[in-house]
């Protein structure tokens, strides 16, 4: 059974389940994030028969960009456009019931939301047009899950209410870059502060 209620004004974000993260062999593999396949495919399903609009993120940056350690950044080289560490985990299904896909980073900005992007260390926020779509779609709420937690589901997350939909976050089909208390207490809390609602939030 899904984990929230869907329709038509509803839209349903995967964010960045690419094999870097998601699969054991990717070089940012996020603990169990491969376990999130099953419960994603759930959501899907359900959204795609309520007809909700389907978006799927992914990180997508090219090889040299200081988002990554070797180019002063603090991320281990991850989601290079067009390789296999880029490619959405084999079994999430089926990538084709997705209405749009937001490839953020592309010119070597952090992208962390599926909203907006960012130069390394700059201030000014990009969009990606993810927001002027859903509303042309009607769309009034969004549940956000995928990777990571505390990185680009929480900005999406966050980035969501500001551009004034209503967001829920669907924490069991998360999982976190760092699992140690103190973040996921942050993450929560700055939830709690931006009034997204947290389904499955841990106690
Ligand atoms: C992400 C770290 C770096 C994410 C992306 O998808 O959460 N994390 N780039
Ligand atoms: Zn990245």
């Amino acid at each position: 059974m899904s984990a929230t209620e869907y329709d038509a004004s509803t839209a349903l974000i995967v964010v960045d389940m690419q094999n870097d993260f998601a699969h054991p062999d990717g070089s940012l593999f996020v603990e169990c994030g491969d376990q999130l396949v099953e419960p994603i495919n759930i959501e899907i399903a359900t959204a795609a028969q309520a007809r909700s609009v389907i978006v799927v993120t992914q990180d997508w940056h090219p090889g040299t960009t200081p988002h990554f350690i070797d180019d002063g950044g603090v991320w281990p080289t991850h989601c290079v456009a067009g390789t296999w560490g880029a490619d959405l985990i084999d079994g999430l299904d089926p990538d084709s019931r997705a209405s749009a896909v937001i490839r953020k980073g592309t010119n070597g900005e952090d992208g962390y939301s599926a909203f907006s992007m960012r130069e390394p260390g700059g201030i000014v926020d990009i969009p990606t047009g993810l927001a002027g779509l859903l509303r042309e779609r009607g769309i009034e709420r969004v549940v956000v899950c995928g990777i990571a937690t505390d990185v680009c589901v929480s900005a999406t997350a966050l980035s969501a209410t500001k551009a004034g939909f209503n967001t829920t976050v669907l924490w069991d089909s998360t999982r976190p870059v760092s699992a140690d208390n103190a973040t996921i207490t942050r993450v929560l809390s700055e939830f709690a502060d931006a009034l997204v609602t947290v389904i499955g939030a841990p106690a």
